[in-house]
């Protein structure tokens, strides 16, 4: 006979509230049905006779399958692929001079948030590491509401005006008729696209940059892209662009290394940033803000309402406002990472948008979109979506409506309470959400025109100022990418197309990416506005810029050894590593471990055919004579050590291991060091070694 559940278990929810929708974690715990009859039997379906056909009354079975064929939602349209970490975010000093919004008054408060990082291409089952945008949106569950900072990692966007974007989306994504290639911009129609829309330009020197193949989901910049308005109690508005700078500091692969890296683990960013926030290294953004009123926007040479502009940090500096900190895994993937829904609407007193028209179309998309995806309009009742302060309306059922109104007053006005019943909440004047009225004289009213505005024509003067402002590494690799892209458009005069939109940009670059595909420079195209030099902007760089960082904090190294190798160098070594913060993961044949020269076992944390060297910032080699030997023969060993060099990682190495070295092609520099050296080596890439292992653009 079936027990009877001890104690109904309460789980926690996504706000800390208590739910009772399922059996605890605990052992003792009794698995029941949806309804909460206790289970007897979860191996075997209701037959009739133990050879027999299966009944229908098993409501037990029918319950089970019923569920799990309905277990998939749909995925996003875009940004179907992502992960996510709670944190908080706290307030360095009040900025209440410009904003009433609660959550930017009291210097260290705390506000708790739900982060999630995204690819934007492909499916939710495709790799991490494409060629891709990455988003960056955030939730803020403010004393007054949700406030939803839904940005990416790249400061610019594609399009001016949202009515571009399912073109956009269409033309990136899987080609229609053949169902192919996922998560790539690398084919006909993206490019097709983007060399008819000359707008795209400026995000294309982006996506073809270094940001477009992060390290890590820690390792990037966040950007709030449009420009939005804080406004202050007495309602005066100001323009402020968000900013989230990595205090990890930034970091790209190769490409190389990310094409390796999708072979190797599709799940490398989600996993480390699951690995690490578990480990309690918590990943940290600052929050900074460019604040600017309506005659610095009308001083500048593009308009701020253009999502294809930036306003370079040179030009206006950005004011760290706050921090993020990410210190809590979801408990569960779906219910909060895949159920969490973002829109750049949610918005609290305080906060304001523009007139961006890019913004001006999200804020409808986004409500639409969840409806959709998660089936009902109260989607936010699911805990991660629920505010955590006080909310109530006189909004009313609906699918799934999970709240029990008691009462009689669902309608307003109402006189209920004069009769002493319930009367509901009431609208507030004095605190509650009023718009910015905008600026009429500014053109921001007026007749119904379906057009673009002179002041946004100017395509390709900040393409030029980006792509001028690189480092001669990241240049090398933008031209490159450009030339790998092209060199998968079938169609000619989609890549001419291309290339003379570039000559604009800049003569130099055309010429490179001409070059690497072996055709000949067009005539440049004929821009809308005239191409202007503008001051450039180190600020951009990653490479040898104000934002790479020479550190082993945050970072993984492989530690590659075999039976034999030096107990005592290996030791230093992971102590090494360790004392500066990094994270060692030792690599051996073997996972079992490898016997070292002191006769005791080491065991691996990975073996060395599943963990290349890709999957680490910098790698050690330490080898006995005979393990050198026996790796000699073992291709992964290999390409272990000819990897790490090719993506100008440092190798530290003991004497023994330097025949493996020669066979993979190492030649001597400065991130080739001896083991002892390793951790002092190893925070950096070298930059330098690269025109001796690749020809680029
Ligand atoms: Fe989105 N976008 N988007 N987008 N977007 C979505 O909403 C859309 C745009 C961004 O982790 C969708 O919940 C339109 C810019 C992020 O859940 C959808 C336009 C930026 C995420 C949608 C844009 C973004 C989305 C799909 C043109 C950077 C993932 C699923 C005006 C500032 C959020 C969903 C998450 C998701 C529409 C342009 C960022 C369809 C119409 C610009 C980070 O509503």
């Amino acid at each position: 006979m079936a027990k009877t559940p001890k104690a109904r278990i309460s789980t926690k929810d996504g706000n800390g509230g208590e739910t009772h929708q399922q059996a605890g974690k605990g052992s003792d715990a009794i698995l029941t049905t949806n309804q909460g009859i206790p289970v007897s039997d979860n191996q075997n379906q209701l037959k009739a006779g133990a050879r027999g056909p299966v009944l229908l009354e098993d409501f037990v079975l029918r319950e089970k399958i019923f569920h799990f064929d309905h277990e998939r939602i749909p995925e996003r349209i875009v940004h179907a692929r992502g992960s996510a970490a709670h944190g908080y975010f706290e307030l360095f000093e009040s900025l209440s001079d410009i904003t009433s919004a609660d959550l930017f008054q009291r210097a260290g408060e705390k506000t708790p948030l739900f982060t999630r990082f995204s690819t934007v291409a492909g499916g939710a089952g495709s790799v991490d590491t494409p060629r891709d945008v990455r988003g960056f949106a955030v939730k803020f569950y403010t004393q007054q509401g949700n406030w939803d900072l839904v940005g990416n990692n790249i400061p610019v966007f594609f399009i001016q005006d949202a009515i571009k974007f399912p073109d956009l989306i269409h033309s990136v994504k899987m080609e229609a008729d053949r169902g192919y290639p996922q998560a790539a911009s690398a084919h006909d129609t993206f490019w097709d696209f983007v060399g008819l829309m000359p707008e795209t330009t400026h995000m294309i020197m982006w996506a073809m940059s270094d940001r477009a193949i992060p390290r890590t989901l820690r390792h990037m910049q966040g950007f709030g892209i449009h420009t939005f308005r804080l406004v202050n109690a007495k309602g005066k508005s100001t323009f402020v662009k968000f900013h989230w700078k990595p205090k990890q500091g930034l970091s790209s692969t190769l490409w190389d290394e990310a094409v390796k890296i999708a072979g190797a683990d599709p799940d490398f960013q989600r996993r480390d940033l699951f690995e690490t926030i578990a480990s309690g290294d918590f990943p940290e953004w600052e929050l900074g803000i460019q604040a600017f009123d309506e005659k610095f926007a009308d001083s500048l040479p593009y308009d701020v309402l253009d999502s294809t502009k930036i306003i370079p940090e040179e030009v206006l500096p950005v004011r760290p406002i706050g921090r993020m900190v990410l210190d809590r895994n979801p408990d569960n993937f779906f219910a909060e990472t895949e159920q969490v829904a973002y829109c750049p609407a949610n918005i609290v007193p305080g906060i304001d948008f523009s007139n961006d028209p890019l913004l001006q179309g999200r804020l409808f998309s986004y409500l639409d979109t969840q409806l959709k995806r998660l089936g009902s309009t109260n989607f936010h009742q699911i805990p991660v979506n629920a505010p955590k302060c006080p909310f109530g309306n006189f909004q009313r059922d609906g699918q799934m409506q999970m709240t029990t109104p008691t009462g009689r007053a669902n309608y307003e006005p109402n006189s209920l309470a004069q009769a002493g019943e319930e009367g509901g909440p009431r609208e507030c004047p004095a605190t509650g959400f009023t718009s910015f009225e905008g600026r009429p004289e500014q053109g921001e009213q007026g007749g119904k025109l379906r057009i673009r505005p002179e002041s946004f024509a100017d395509h390709y003067s900040q393409a030029r100022l980006f792509f001028r402002s690189l480092d001669p590494a990241e240049q090398a690799h933008l031209a490159s990418a450009i030339v790998f892209e092209l060199s998968k458009v079938s169609l000619e005069h989609v890549r001419t197309r291309v290339l003379a939109n570039l000559v604009n940009v800049d003569p130099e670059l055309a010429g490179r990416v001409a070059d690497g595909l072996a055709m000949p420079v067009p005539q440049a195209s004929k821009p809308a506005a005239p191409v202007k030099d503008m001051e450039l902007s180190p600020a951009l760089r990653l490479v040898r810029g104000p934002h790479e960082k020479d550190t082993l904090q945050g970072r993984k190294f492989g530690i590659l050894i075999a039976d034999g190798s030096d107990a005592n160098a290996v030791h230093s070594v992971i102590t090494a590593v360790k004392k500066g913060g990094g994270t060692p993961f030792v690599v051996a044949p073997k996972v079992g471990g490898a016997k070292l020269s002191d006769g005791k076992v080491m065991a691996a944390d990975g073996q060395l055919a599943g963990s290349p060297s890709v999957l680490f910032d910098a790698v050690a080699v330490l080898l006995s004579d005979e393990g050198c030997a026996m790796l000699l023969k073992e291709g992964a060993a290999v390409q272990f050590v000819m990897d790490a060099f090719a993506h100008l990682k440092a190798i530290g190495f003991s004497e023994s291991a330097a025949p493996l070295l020669d066979k993979a092609g190492v030649e001597s520099d400065e991130g080739v060091v001896d083991a002892a050296k390793f951790a002092g080596a190893a925070g950096k890439r070298y930059w330098d070694r690269e025109p001796k292992v690749r020809m680029l653009a």
